[in-house]
């Protein structure tokens, strides 16, 4: 209980949660506010409490650890706050909740639970539970209607998206907005609010927000379309709708039962012990043995060269983090297009509502452009972003080692190349690492972070804190063909073909996936990428082993310029440019070279095509993971989730494997390979953790100890 203390200002309670990181609500930190509270409304000393978090943030949420152990049946983490809330909200005193940083599921529960509500300016205040795929379960979905109205509710509960300070005081969540000393200005409105006759209002009994029954079942259907629309494949957010009509439709003591019901129900589904992996997962990737222990300096600034797609994606996203950027390219047209694209992507946010005028001038005077060689000197880390060859790039490195600083960060964002070999043409291979981005680079999270043989741990941390710092999720990476990313990938994308030249058509191989919950079909990714990108690497490096299949149409279609969305056509055709259309050309062309390659056609299931591509990805994982290239399964995972539109309420291809079973998965892998030769010969970490009646969770958990 040491975590919640109180001290008496100006005789208020003010009651303070100190639980770092997040002052997240485990159950002794909620015994120890049931505590202070008690303490608090016997105090003579007190008229009146505030209650505070210490540190960044008011409570961001219940413990997600205990909510964990209870998505795999240890109930013993469940939070239980209806006593205290009930403490809180039947006090004779005023309770004043003053929250900063981020009021988040439980935190922003326990804040409804009392009797006024104040918040500094740049608070967010959200009930985000659905992101875990369960729904507040702390009588959040039975206040805030109270508070905010059924459709502001349902809004926020659905989205689990945070509103501001400022919306939060329009619709009536909050009082006040205090600018400047947060506690004071709460203890100012409590000792205010001590001065009213009788008890203070309890949330609970307030109903002036409630729609009358008849204009219910319509806000109802828009939170459902809401739920259906946006978050389509996930449980939580329909249930979360059943849980606010419960507030609109039954008393309060009734509808809070209701609420813990479904809370409980979605607790312990799929959805949730994958969302919430996935939670946990996406924050340990940084968590890499070896390490220095100090943090490494600070980046200021950012020297880019290449000022093409990549080149200027990863200039937008240092100069959205307030790193100043000089982008430089070998001609100065080269340098204005993609100073010119840079605008024109910052002027789409302006016009899509995303960021001021202000805001993108400010960011546009972080880049610097320079045509031709440019001095690196004062840079803290240099980016290579030019064309994937490699020559191109040792010579980029060779100017990179003669021009930068001492400690400056050498990065290259090959996503082929091999960094050794780009290292050896620096003396200080210890300073090299590879940054590979995803396109566009200012929007994907995922930043694959590539270590080479002499890579420093110190460069490894400070590329750790650089892909934070950029607010995305950086992973570190073997120095293996394709790192990881690509490297499951390809065989994915040539299984896919190979079901194309079976039977299956695109279409439904896309369809398959998509209703998986994929964000995109990998036919249809393959022609957003550009179906040379994969043909110059063929060409360059074929990656299939001797006597490995090959596919049969991807090269005949490049040979006819049919490389995807930027010529118009591809596996798909374009008319109006974008919405992909199936093509009986394609069709055509896929029977003639299937009947030239001597494979009989057939009819081939959904079932089939999952499990074909499914497995692919678990047993090129399970390969990449035995030869160090990832250092946890749940990387992997990671990688897929952020970088390839996986969908994480599966969890990721290796979650995904441990909830089939590894001895149902190794039993399918032995069947495919038995069927279809030495591709599918199952990796032997898959077959060892099958045999033992393992799972990549267990492994990752006996590593990390
Ligand atoms: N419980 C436990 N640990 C948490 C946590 C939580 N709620 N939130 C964050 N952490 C840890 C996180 O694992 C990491 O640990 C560290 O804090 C920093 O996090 C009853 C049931 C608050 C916006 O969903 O959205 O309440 O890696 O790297 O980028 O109805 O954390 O350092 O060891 O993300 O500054 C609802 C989840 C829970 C909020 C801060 N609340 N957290 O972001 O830091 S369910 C949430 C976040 C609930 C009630 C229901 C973010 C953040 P480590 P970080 P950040």
């Amino acid at each position: 209980m040491g975590a919640v203390s109180t001290e008496v200002l100006d005789e208020v309670a003010v009651i303070r949660i100190d639980n770092p990181p997040v002052n997240a609500l485990s159950n002794d930190v909620i015994a120890g506010i049931h505590a202070e509270v008690a303490r608090a409304a016997a105090n003579p000393a007190a008229r009146a409490i505030v209650m505070v978090g210490a540190g960044r943030t008011f409570v961001a949420g219940a413990d997600i650890k205990g909510l964990e152990g209870m998505a795999w049946g240890d109930m013993s983490g469940a939070p239980d706050m209806h006593d205290t809330f009930e403490l809180i909200e039947d006090c004779p005193k005023p309770v004043v909740m003053a929250m900063h940083g981020t009021a988040l599921g439980g935190g922003l529960e326990l804040a409804m639970a009392g009797h006024y509500r104040v918040a500094s300016r740049d608070a967010r205040l959200g009930q985000p539970e659905v992101n875990l795929g369960i729904i507040p379960g702390a009588e959040g979905t039975q206040r805030l209607p109270r508070l905010v109205g059924v459709e502001k509710a349902l809004e926020m509960c659905v989205s689990g998206r945070p509103i501001s300070a400022d919306d939060a005081l329009h619709a009536g969540l909050i009082e006040w907005i205090v600018d400047g000393d947060l506690v004071a200005g709460a203890v100012s409105l409590a000792r205010e609010k001590a001065d009213l006759p009788g008890p203070p209002r309890r949330t609970r009994e307030r109903t002036d927000k409630l729609p009358p029954p008849s204009a219910l079942p319509a806000m109802l259907e828009v939170g459902r379309a809401l739920a259906a629309k946006t978050k389509k494949h996930l449980e939580a957010p329909r249930v979360v709708v059943d849980a606010i009509a419960a507030a609109a439709t039954l008393p309060f003591d009734q509808g809070r039962v209701r609420e813990r019901e479904l809370f409980f129900e979605c607790a312990r589904s799929e959805q949730a012990k994958a969302l919430i992996y996935a939670f946990f997962a996406e924050r340990t990737v940084a968590k890499v043995p070896g390490l220095p222990a100090e943090p490494p300096p600070p980046v200021t600034s950012v020297a880019i060269v290449g000022a093409g797609t990549m080149g200027g994606g990863i200039a937008m996203a240092c100069a959205n983090a307030g790193i100043t950027v000089t982008l430089t390219d070998t001609e100065q047209g080269f340098v204005d297009r993609g100073l010119a694209t840079i605008t024109r992507n910052y002027e789409a946010s302006v016009t899509r509502g995303r960021l001021t005028p202000d805001e993108v001038r400010t960011r546009l005077d972080r880049i610097r452009t320079q045509a031709g060689a440019a001095p690196f000197d004062n840079a803290d880390v240099v980016i290579e972003a030019a064309f994937e060859n490699m020559a191109v790039k040792q010579e980029i490195f060779r100017r990179f080692d003669a021009g930068t600083k001492p400690g400056c960060i050498l990065a290259t964002n090959t996503s082929t190349l091999d960094i050794d070999a780009i290292a050896s043409a620096t003396s200080r291979p210890g300073a090299v690492v590879g940054l590979h981005f995803f396109s566009p680079a200012n929007v994907m999270r995922l930043v694959e972070i590539v270590r080479g043989r002499d890579t420093a741990p110190a460069t490894v941390a400070a590329a750790l804190a650089l892909a934070k710092r950029l607010g995305k999720v950086g992973v570190v990476v073997g120095n293996g063909f394709g790192f990881v990313g690509n490297r499951l990938m390809l065989p994915y994308m040539y299984e896919a073909q190979f079901l194309a030249e079976e039977g299956a058509t695109p279409q439904q191989v896309d369809r398959v996936l998509t209703d998986f919950g994929m964000a995109m079909g990998i036919f249809a990714v393959d022609d957003m990428a550009g179906l040379d990108v994969a043909w110059r690497v063929r060409q360059e490096r074929p990656p299939f082993a001797a006597g490995m299949r090959q596919p049969l149409v991807a090269d005949v279609l490049c040979e006819m310029g049919r490389f995807g969305q930027k010529t118009g056509a591809g596996w798909y055709r374009y008319a109006d440019g974008r919405k992909a259309e199936a093509d009986p050309e394609v069709e055509n062309l896929i029977n003639r070279r299937a009947r030239e390659g001597g494979i009989a056609r057939r009819a081939i299931s959904d079932a089939e095509i999952l499990d074909r591509l499914m497995l692919t990805l678990v047993n090129e994982g399970a390969r990449v993971l035995e030869e160090g290239i990832a250092l946890r399964a749940s990387d992997i995972d990671v990688i897929y989730l952020t970088g390839y539109g996986f969908p994480a309420f599966r969890g990721g291809p290796m979650f995904y494997a441990d909830r089939r079973g590894l001895a149902d998965v190794h039993r399918r892998v032995s069947e495919l390979h038995a069927q279809h030769g030495a591709r599918w010969q199952p990796a032997p970490l898959l077959e060892r953790l099958a045999r033992e009646g393992s799972t990549f969770r267990q492994l990752d958990a006996a590593r990390a100890n």
